[in-house]
């Protein structure tokens, strides 16, 4: 919990003025497209929900512009508490009504003021198949990659996909997010973006999460890098660390700072996070801190062509059945 600056403020009534391509805010404008007509959402499914996160992620259909029927993921989410916003929620609440009470005792449904009862909404419009299956809920599988299935079975799985990074592309470009842009360095081989996720509203310090994406364009994750990117990475993490202490005033030993793999996009970028926040995505299994492997490569230029990795993938993803028809899982 932190209280807001007023500058954090008022990059916050910017920054809800507007959002990436294809993925908005719902009612900020979304990159071109106007708002999303959440209104009309049909509801098809509840694809996830979370008791801990409080959140629940719909497949919902709306009609396009031409009368086509569209699909749409939309994740509903309530936002941590603003200390700064508690008295206010205290003393400005509509209702409070008694639930139960004994002895000394007692639990309340607490009513909210409208502009305290905010819900983070994350549209995916139109939302392809693998974004369905990203957020279903599904029994997962771990895999054990060596460097010789990722030259057989992934790299050709990943070659034949096409899971759009347009997004990535229109932050490099500044064609989207460019007035949240936190740090960059314009380098094209050894330059990057630092961005809020869009995992992150900003208005806490306890969720923070931004993402630095690479300019290089070819590298697709963790199984590209060798030591000639060893510069590229020791700029990510030394200007990122500096640039979420001068902005957000938390230092390098409170961030989690990692790669994914897999990543759900094919253009490298790390993930910066809260140490004390439970972000997704960072169990053993998927997290690779960014430490690690820089000294992973100052050992062996070829550490990640040649080291087995671990990742869980989930029941019905098609490279779980590659790895099967191949007899590795
Ligand atoms: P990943 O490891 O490829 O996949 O990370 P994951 O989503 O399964 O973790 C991509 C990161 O980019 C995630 O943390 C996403 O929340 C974030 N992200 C995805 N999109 C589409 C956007 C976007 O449009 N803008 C921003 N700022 N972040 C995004």
């Amino acid at each position: 919990m932190a209280a807001a600056s007023p500058q954090r403020k008022r990059r916050r009534e910017k920054e809800e003025a507007g959002d990436g391509a294809g993925v908005a805010d719902a009612d900020a404008d979304a990159g071109g497209g106007g708002a999303f007509p959440l209104a009309e959402l049909r509801v098809c499914r509840l694809l996830r929900e979370s008791a801990r996160d409080k959140a629940v992620f719909l497949h919902g259909q709306v009609n396009g512009t031409c009368g086509e029927v569209k699909d749409a993921v939309v994740i509903l989410e309530k936002t941590p508490f603003q200390e700064e916003n508690i008295s206010d929620l205290l003393k400005n609440h509509t209702k409070l009504q008694l639930q139960m009470s004994n002895d000394i005792y007692s639990t309340y449904h607490l009513y909210p003021p409208p502009q305290l009862s905010e819900i983070k909404t994350t549209v995916i419009y139109p939302a392809t198949e693998k974004h369905l299956q990203k957020y279903l809920r599904q029994e997962v599988h771990l895999i054990r990659e060596t460097g010789e299935d990722y030259k057989n079975i992934t790299l050709p799985f990943i070659q034949s996909q096409s899971f759009s990074i347009q997004w990535v592309y229109n932050i490099l470009e500044k064609k989207a997010e460019a007035d949240r842009i936190i740090h960059e360095n314009p380098d094209p081989c050894n330059g990057f973006v630092l961005i809020p996720d869009f995992k992150w509203n900003q208005k806490q310090l306890d969720d923070l999460y931004l993402i630095a994406i690479s300019h290089r364009r070819e590298i697709k994750s963790l199984r590209d890098l060798t030591s000639e990117h060893l510069p590229l990475l020791k700029n990510i993490l030394q200007e990122g660390k500096e640039a979420i202490l001068k902005r957000f005033g938390v230092a390098s030993t409170q961030l989690r700072i990692y790669l994914h793999y897999q990543p759900s996009y094919y253009h490298l970028h790390v993930h910066f996070s809260a140490l004390s926040y439970d972000a997704p995505g960072i169990s053993v299994e998927r997290a690779h801190l960014l430490t690690d492997v820089i000294d992973n490569l100052e050992l062996d230029p070829q550490y990640y062509q040649k080291q087995a990795l671990t990742f869980a993938l989930r029941a019905d993803e098609p490279l779980l059945k590659k790895f099967q028809e191949a007899g590795r899982a």
